[in-house]
């Protein structure tokens, strides 16, 4: 496939002022009549490019006038047409199979009903057109459908018309009145349940908020409705932004490549985003569908009201809406809390979302695929949803919160609607809107060097030193960032020096009894301040400072680096036990864990005794003891890293030794501290309480479950019957899931089997509790390719089903490090990439990417991953997605 490069953006020459859509739906065979109504843009008459795919064109007209195919040039992915005058009417018909489109993009059957997926470039795949998001139109939308088989035909906007015609069919009209680019397109037709309330937005207009799901399910859009009101009353208080629709809805879809989409008014959601209660859905689950369903309404500002002008500039909706649910998602942690509390409930949130960076795009950033939040090249875009647009670019945006504060941050996004409202824009539109602000609070300064971010591939390393002068009672800091080259770029011979980036690096004090130790820092004493690093290297000197310092680093994660500090275990227990940052707090746990980790990985690599550092005991015991700490937050504290973050901190990678390590390290601490596990076992049971999704609650019932956890893996002799006993009476899925996941993980008797087999039973009839089963056994330590085979071949599984293949094959692939990492998990994983890219290539090169790190792998892995590799790239007939990542891997 060609690859496409940010630098040859040319604008289209036309303006798109109109388009009518017609749908005569039918699985087999839908015909879409199509009316574009086009404006010169350019200054002379150029060919019209139009983008299609798996259609069959029927017919073309040009102003009314039929063309025959001498007029015009068709191939495989565009239509060329050649307009004489400047404004004309084109009309194409053409046919589109939906029931055969397996890649779930345009238009698709799914569960008996028909949905359509057009972000990226899937409008392609419903008819000829200018398929790119800086060609805004509005849309006018004729559905025509068998009635009994499609009782609800929705579209973009609002309901203008809806009439029986004869046959059994039926039609609606749907107008959505603000002009939108192709891929926030959506139309579905199905029978649906329909939950709804309206609501009054704040200037006072009234808007109907609609959740649909399955017939049968309306029990379970509870919840979801719940956060739609939530988010709309969230992003007019905190971003005084309205909902500018007369009707917002969210339709629930079985089959769904990503997470949802947020098409004008009209969201599709893959249904685990949707379907929720107490007895099918974990506390993790209602958190989830909380921050999606956020997210795609949030959307419908940045993203929607203002686009991208090209796919480069993704990160321009995707960073900054992930930013918005972030923050959306940590408000409500923190409702009703405030001071420390709510710090603290929101570093919960904080302390998940850098979890998630660290385990995804840290190794993107530091792999084959790494690339800027604002890539500079790619063959296909699907591949480019990656956690560095999304999670990086998010925390690109949170700099510039943390560099104009909360207010001058909504300045700066005001500055933005200001300017770009209804309009295709770029990143660095954004970047220039935030900065007018920053220069007014900073007179003589700019976002030039801050801008980097935008166009620089990788982890940036920040050094640290630190020295005290206790003659003259200060302290100077200095810091040196370091960005190596990533990627592509270590192919170029000199590597090409990249330059410093701006990097906000917060930092606290502490003494050696653990107190804060104020600093001052341009004129005013804080006990967190913020340092501008803008060169590669810069050193600032505080006074006043008592004593000796422990420094607390990078606090509140305030940007996306690696900080490289020594420092003695004995400093990170003062930390983990002191530091009033709580995400500081948590990170200096971690560290002392990794460290305690790879000492263990190391021992069992030399054949030595593994010996677990009664200090390190100590400070977790004291973490268990601390009455002050909320129970969500101690979950986390207490948690060891996984099992895939401690194998990226091995050279070379070694997964067998952090399976070991990980599961020695469970083992030792569930012993020595049995009697702290016991009572926070039986404290943080509920009882009857009814079960209630709120972060107290939920809180407890994680801690519980680590308890759990640690209690099995010490096998305590009552360890086994608890998780039996939590099990079977559970009355909610957290209870019930925590309670199988820690028989799954250590129980080694016959009752584990038989409580799989009785949660089968119980819950055959729910898709989305059964890929919990699927999961749960593609993860436990025991399961071997062998069973996974043999789960593949069970009824209730598909790989057509995208949740039912992540459930169980990328379970397997990315978490099982002791059953995937063997001569059989690779060619395992080969054959899987190669099954699904003759079906859903987006699916295939998402899986295809597990092994992107491959070489940093020991032997034999490494040798065997790369024949793995090459195995997938020799076959034939590879998608363009696969291929993408397969040789960018090999490269
Ligand atoms: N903006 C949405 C992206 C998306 C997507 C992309 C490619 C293929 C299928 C897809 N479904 C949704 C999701 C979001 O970030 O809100
Ligand atoms: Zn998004």
């Amino acid at each position: 496939a060609p690859t496409i490069s940010r630098h040859d953006y040319q604008p289209y020459p036309y303006r798109l002022t109109q388009v009518t859509l017609d749908f005569d739906l039918d699985p087999g065979q839908t015909r879409v009549q199509a009316q574009l109504q086009f404006e010169q843009a350019a200054t002379s008459l150029q060919p019209l490019v139009l983008n299609g795919q798996d259609l069959q064109l029927e017919s073309l007209a040009l102003n009314g006038r039929a063309l025959t195919p001498e007029q015009y040039q068709l191939n495989d992915d565009t239509l060329v047409v050649h307009p004489d005058t400047g404004t004309f009417t084109l009309e194409i018909t053409s046919l589109c199979q939906p029931d055969k489109n397996t890649s779930l993009m345009g238009l698709y059957v799914s569960g008996g009903k028909l949905f359509t997926q057009c972000e990226a470039e899937g409008f392609r795949r419903i008819t000829w057109f200018p398929d790119r998001p800086d060609v805004m139109a509005r849309y006018r939308v004729r559905i025509r459908a068998n009635k009994q088989q499609y009782p609800l035909l929705l579209s973009n906007g609002n309901l203008l018309e809806q009439r029986d015609l004869a046959d059994g069919r039926h039609e609606a009209i749907w107008e959505d009145p603000h002009p939108k680019p192709s891929y926030l397109f959506a139309l579905v037709a199905g029978s649906f349940d329909c939950r709804e309330q309206t609501i009054k937005t704040r200037s006072g207009r009234d808007a109907l908020l609609q959740v649909y799901s399955d017939v049968g399910t309306y029990n379970k859009t509870e919840w979801a409705l719940d956060c739609l009101t939530r988010s709309v009353k969230w992003d007019e208080s905190r971003f005084n932004l309205e909902l500018d629709l007369d009707r917002f809805m969210i339709v629930a879809a079985h089959d769904f490549n990503m997470g949802a989409m947020e098409n004008k008014g009209l969201n599709v959601f893959n249904a685990a985003y949707v379907l929720a209660d107490a007895d099918t859905a974990t506390d993790a689950a209602y958190r989830a569908i909380e921050a999606v369903i956020g997210h795609e309404y949030f959307h419908n500002w940045t993203g929607n009201r203002v686009t991208c002008r090209d796919w480069f500039q993704l990160s321009l909706k995707e960073g900054l809406t992930v930013f918005r649910d972030q923050e959306f998602s940590a408000d409500m942690l923190a409702q009703g809390l405030d001071g420390a509390e709510a710090e603290s409930a929101r570093a919960v949130k904080r302390i998940d979302d850098v979890s998630t960076l660290r385990l995804a795009q840290f190794p993107e950033d530091a792999g084959p695929m790494a690339h800027p939040i604002r890539p500079e090249s790619y063959q296909e875009i699907g591949n480019f949803y990656t956690a560095t647009v999304y999670e990086k670019g998010a925390e690109v945006i949170r700099m510039q919160h943390t560099l104009l504060g909360e207010a001058g941050f909504q300045a700066g996004l005001a500055e933005y609607f200001r300017r770009h409202d209804g309009a295709a824009v770029t990143c660095d539109d954004f970047v220039s809107a935030m900065e007018s602000v920053y220069a007014k609070q900073n007179p003589g300064k700019s976002f030039d060097i801050f801008r980097r971010w935008y166009s620089q591939a990788g982890t940036p390393r920040v050094q640290v030193s630190l020295s005290y002068a206790a003659e003259d009672q200060t302290c100077t800091v200095t810091l040196r960032q370091h960005n190596p080259p990533v990627g592509i770029e270590k192919l170029s011979t000199p590597p090409q020096a990249k330059p410093p980036l701006h990097i906000p690096f917060a930092l606290g004090l502490l003494g050696q009894d653990g107190q804060a130790l104020p600093i001052t820092h341009e004129g005013k004493a804080a006990d967190t301040i913020v340092l501008d690093l803008c060169h590669e290297e810069q050193s600032w000197t505080f006074t006043q400072i008592p004593e000796q310092p422990i420094p607390s680093l990078l606090r509140r994660f305030s940007a996306p680096v690696i900080v490289e500090f020594d420092r003695s275990n004995a400093d990170l227990a003062l930390l983990t036990r002191h530091d009033s940052d709580p995400f500081a707090r948590w990170e200096a746990a971690q560290t002392l864990a990794s460290h305690q980790l790879l000492a263990l990985v190391q021992a069992f690599a030399r054949n030595t005794a593994p010996e677990v550092d009664p200090h390190f005991i100590g400070t977790w015991r004291s973490l268990l003891n601390d009455t002050s700490l909320t129970a969500a937050y101690k979950a986390r504290v207490l948690s060891l890293p996984s099992q895939r973050e401690l194998l990226e901190k091995t050279t070379p990678m070694d997964p067998l030794g952090v399976v070991q390590a990980s599961r020695y390290l469970r083992v030792e601490l569930g012993k020595a501290l049995v009697e702290p596990w016991l009572a926070t076992y039986h404290a943080n049971t509920d009882g009857d309480t009814p079960y209630q999704p709120d972060p107290a609650s939920s809180g407890r019932r994680t801690l519980k479950n680590l308890a759990l956890n640690y209690l099995m893996a010490a096998q305590h002799p009552q360890a086994e019957q608890l998780a039996l006993a939590q099990y079977y009476d559970a009355r909610n899925m957290t209870d019930r899931m925590g309670g199988l996941s820690a028989l799954v993980h250590y129980s080694t008797s016959t009752e584990c089997g038989r409580a799989l087999d009785h949660f089968y039973e119980q819950w055959q009839q729910d898709a989305l509790v059964i890929d919990k089963w699927f999961t749960l056994q593609a993860v436990a330590p025991t399961t071997s390719v062998e069973k996974i085979r043999a789960l593949m071949v069970h009824p209730a599984f598909s790989m057509r089903n995208p949740n039912r293949a992540r459930a169980l094959i990328f379970q397997f692939c990315l978490n099982n490090l002791q059953g995937i990492h063997t001569p059989e998990g690779y060619a395992f994983w080969a054959d899987q990439v190669l099954a699904l890219d003759q079906t859903n290539p987006e699916i295939a090169a998402r899986l295809a990417r597990a092994f992107d790190n491959w070489a940093r792998f020991g032997q034999p892995q490494r040798d065997a991953l790369h024949q793995a590799l090459e195995h997938i790239r020799q076959q034939p007939k590879l998608s363009p997605n696969v291929s993408e990542i397969i040789s960018k891997a090999l490269n």
